[in-house]
């Protein structure tokens, strides 16, 4: 392909050992029309060096509300995660992989395989709780956002929203905490110093969230719920 050669591998010793094992997944690598013409190593595509060379791949982002009272299911990234440690973000993200099922475009089934197969586990929901036809898929955003020095994201993210009672189990090795928010709870986090947040998950609460957020709750309430309670 036209890809310029990618750098060698960085020492990933520090790092926790379920987390490297997990850089070993094989994403899919996409154009800026999102063509998926290939596949790399999750730690390969994230890497900064790779990143500034054009690298880009394949992501999803989901936004989970509460049916009774409207609110967002947001995470908090474990220390452990090795981009973008100890941030609040959204219900979950991650990458579609290269496999049969996860790469079907029609319908953004792959993305909706994969979210299915990461909200169990991240967050500890069971798969019987979810099916693909829940998601609403919004749009495909592309961005660009450096970790650390070493580490980044460039990607191009589906985002997915869902209105869904779920039973929650987190995986500590995921996920430190999880919390259901209304606006103004978020807003509150937003503006307290102490917390952080992903990058991804600004961009989006800036640019999209709300008025969805706001659709959200009017289909609710005309399904007969009541989330003026999370106000
Ligand atoms: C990657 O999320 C996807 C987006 C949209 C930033 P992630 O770092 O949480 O991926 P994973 O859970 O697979 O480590
Ligand atoms: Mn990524």
């Amino acid at each position: 392909t036209t890809m310029t050669q990618t750098a060698p591998a960085p020492d990933l010793d520090a790092y926790d050992e379920e987390q490297v094992r997990l850089m070993e997944e094989r994403c899919i690598l996409v154009d800026e029309n999102d063509k998926a013409y290939g596949e790399d190593s999750k730690k390969t595509c994230h890497l900064m060096s790779n990143i500034d060379n054009g690298l880009l791949h394949r992501a999803f982002s989901v936004f989970l509300f509460r049916p009774s009272d409207g609110r967002l299911l947001l995470q908090k990234r474990a220390d452990e995660k090795i981009t973008f440690p100890s941030m609040w973000t959204n219900t979950c993200c991650s990458h579609p992989l290269s496999i049969k099922a996860e790469l079907v475009e029609k319908d953004q089934a792959g993305v909706r395989a994969a979210a299915i197969r990461k909200l169990p586990h991240e967050l500890g929901i069971k798969p019987e709780e979810l099916k693909a036809e829940d998601f609403t898929y919004l749009t495909r955003i592309h961005y660009l956002a450096p970790s650390d020095g070493l580490w980044g994201e460039h990607e191009i993210d589906y985002i997915l929203f869902c209105a869904l009672d779920v039973t929650l189990n987190l995986n500590p090795n995921e996920v430190s905490a999880a919390e259901y928010v209304s606006k103004d709870e978020l807003e509150a986090m937003f503006n307290d110093p102490s917390n952080s947040f992903t990058p991804w998950f600004r961009l989006i609460a800036r640019d999209l969230l709300y008025p969805w957020w706001d659709e959200m709750a009017k289909k609710s309430r005309e399904a007969g719920w009541s989330p003026e309670k999370g106000e």
